[in-house]
């Protein structure tokens, strides 16, 4: 028998190939496989041919409000983590170690444009003006959602992982097709034009590998929709490391779909900022999607149900809290007298002052008619949710008389 002809797996390229890539990189300057870093763990501000253009632009008082914003979601974290040791939440999903990575890039959202998360990003919906007390009943469980995301153009969390990706690309394509419509009635001649959006999408390492991300990054490189695709890499998903989810850098995988992909150093705020801000540009000019990986770390468990110490070496977190965040930010602002002790002073007052607003509204908080739930499943009236919901009052009402019997027997 002669040799086995088997397909050549070798990539040689095509015209088409070519430019795309040419265009990604074009789009970006340069090619670009190393992370992007300006604001190292020491402190110190370096540069980037790209991006140095973006740090540049955010003057001291900017500055000080991503370590405020930085300061207040960590306090947060911290706070909601009690109230779940207390019994006051039923769960809670923590960030700290992500700060930069959220502050950062929902501070260069602009309010037309429009966020889905997954479940972790605390300090994204600080950004996008949410009620951290509303937030939290949907961990006590007592709301459907949380918020109305037609008030800040923040959707829902969402739990079921990935699941977001495809909606914001469905948006996203919405949004480019209204924009079409406004074009060619042209009403963007007569009336003042309505400043142009991109929606972002959070999702995680372990996320990355569900097919509704590939899906979603097909379509939206297919038909350039404004989306910008967000993947904080925590290098976790439960126990699970990224090692075991990918073998080249997740921002690599753009490439594949036609975009630009970024590494960038997720516990820089600066950098996140930079970065965000050209990829929601780039999307808003009708440029097509861009992935942005940051690469950050879960400094703490996954969830409160979660025990990390069963999984990884505590050396490994002694790693990445050196790279901290705040206390990078801290440092470079001191080192320019751009902030001093009475600044940090009034962070850490205005910490107790959100913690204590936090507890209050917690405990205060009612228990919602669990009716609301049947009533909010349709907008109108179905046959099937009046007998759901008939069933369920019989049922409770077999407590009430359980407990009255009990009542009596005393
Ligand atoms: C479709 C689906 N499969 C499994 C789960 C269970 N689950 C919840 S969180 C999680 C890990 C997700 O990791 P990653 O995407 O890296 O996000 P992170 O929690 O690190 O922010 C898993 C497997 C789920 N919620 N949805
Ligand atoms: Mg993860």
């Amino acid at each position: 028998m002669g040799a086995t002809h088997l397909p050549s797996t070798e990539f040689d390229g095509t015209e088409v190939d070519d430019q795309l890539e040419a265009e990604a990189e074009a789009a970006l300057g340069e090619p670009r496989t190393e992370m992007v870093q300006l604001l190292g763990p020491d402190g110190t501000l370096g540069t980037d041919s790209v991006f140095s253009e973006y740090a540049e632009r955010l003057d001291a008082e900017k500055l000080r409000g991503f370590y405020a914003d930085m300061a207040a979601i960590r306090r947060f974290d911290q706070e909601a983590t009690a109230l779940q040791r207390q019994g006051q939440l039923a769960l809670w999903v923590p960030l700290t170690g992500q700060e930069a990575a959220q502050i950062g890039s929902g501070r260069a959202s602009q309010p037309q444009d429009y966020i889905f998360p997954t479940y972790r990003e605390h300090g994204v919906a600080l950004t996008r003006n949410v009620d951290l007390a509303e937030l939290l009943r949907q961990f006590r469980g007592i709301s459907n959602g949380g918020w109305n995301p037609k008030d800040t153009n923040f959707h829902l969390y969402t739990l079921v992982l990935a699941a977001q990706t495809p909606h914001a690309v469905g948006y996203a394509m919405g949004i480019q097709r209204d924009q079409r419509l406004a074009e060619a009635n042209g009403l963007a001649d007569s009336q003042p034009a309505e400043p142009k959006a991109a929606v972002m999408v959070y999702f995680g390492d372990g996320a990355s590998s569900e097919g509704d991300v590939h899906e979603s990054m097909v379509f939206a490189s297919s038909y350039k929709a404004p989306v910008v695709f967000f993947c904080q890499n925590n290098h976790w998903a439960i126990s699970v490391p990224t090692a075991v989810q990918t073998r080249i850098p997740l921002s690599n995988r753009a490439k594949g779909y036609g975009f630009p992909g970024i590494r960038v150093d997720g516990n820089d705020v600066i950098a996140v900022h930079a970065v965000t801000e050209w990829a929601l540009e780039h999307a808003r000019q009708g440029n097509g999607p861009v992935l942005i990986e940051a690469f950050t770390y879960r400094v703490g468990a996954h969830t409160t149900a979660d025990d990390p110490t069963k999984y990884r070496e505590s050396s490994e977190e002694a790693l990445w809290r050196a790279k901290d965040p705040l206390e990078r930010l801290e440092k470079y602002l001191r080192s320019e007298d751009m902030a001093d002790d009475s600044f940090f002073a009034k962070v850490a007052a205005d910490g107790d002052e959100l913690a204590a607003y936090i507890r209050k509204s917690t405990y205060d908080s009612e228990t919602p008619d669990i009716r609301t739930a049947f009533a909010n499943t349709y907008v109108e009236a179905h046959p099937l949710v009046a007998e759901e919901l008939a069933w369920f009052e019989e049922y409770t009402a077999g407590f009430a008389s359980e407990d009255a019997a009990e009542g009596a027997g005393h």
